[in-house]
């Protein structure tokens, strides 16, 4: 028999990007328990870097076999924490990334198909955060920039190597402490903010993808 704590979960977060000096996503990450519900929690720091990002969290998931992968990234300006639905296959930055590189209007992968839907729950872990008290939305769009990019590559790793490994993706708003220099931006407390997260893990632990 399987032993409870041999299920796991993989948690990513980002390294701080375009000027901030934290990324709400790896607070929330490195902040979670190390078990969550019978699953083990693995904790994984991404580059926020086209390319490298997708090599780091591959790695991850071909060492640690995860039942579950659930990226956190930042998106500063939302207001609620965004399930995203779906990843496209285009990177299509206005920043640069970490490593200085700004890619416009490129497929991640040439082979793969336009877009996967992230295979979680999506609509169970939105009900349950929003139960435990924390504002969450789904979100159709991860944008163009390295989230959207990570969670692609990682749904294509999963789909080319017939994985059982579930994938999602949360958008988090900014922490309190990186608005105070922004007017009228929205922001959410970490507290909140785990509280979310630890729904949103539950609820991807007990179904498929709706
Ligand atoms: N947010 C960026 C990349 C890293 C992060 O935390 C994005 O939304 O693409």
């Amino acid at each position: 028999m399987v032993a409870k704590n041999d299920r796991c979960v993989l948690i990513t977060g980002f390294t701080p990007f375009g000027g901030e000096r934290t990324n709400p996503s790896w607070q929330l990450a490195k902040a979670l328990p190390d078990s969550i519900a019978g699953y083990r929690i693995e904790k994984l720091r991404v580059p926020t870097e086209f390319g490298k990002a997708i090599t780091v969290t591959t790695k991850a998931i071909n060492k640690l076999k995860p039942d579950i992968v659930l990226c956190f990234g930042q998106a500063g300006g939302r207001s609620r924490m965004s399930i995203e639905r779906v990843a496209i296959n285009v990177d299509d930055a206005h920043i640069v990334d970490n490593a200085g590189q700004q890619i416009s209007d490129r497929a991640i992968r040439a082979d793969g198909p336009a877009a996967y839907f992230c295979t979680v729950p999506i609509k169970t872990m939105a009900a349950a955060m929003i139960k435990a008290g924390v504002p969450a939305e789904i979100s159709n769009t991860a944008g163009t920039f390295v989230c959207n990019h990570l969670i692609y590559g990682v749904l294509h790793h999963v789909a080319v190597n017939s994985l059982p490994t579930r994938a999602g993706f949360i958008h988090v708003p900014y922490l309190e402490s990186q608005v105070q220099n922004k007017a009228d931006m929205p922001s959410m407390s970490l507290a909140t903010m785990l509280d979310g997260a630890k729904a949103a893990i539950i609820a991807a632990t007990k179904g498929k993808r709706n």
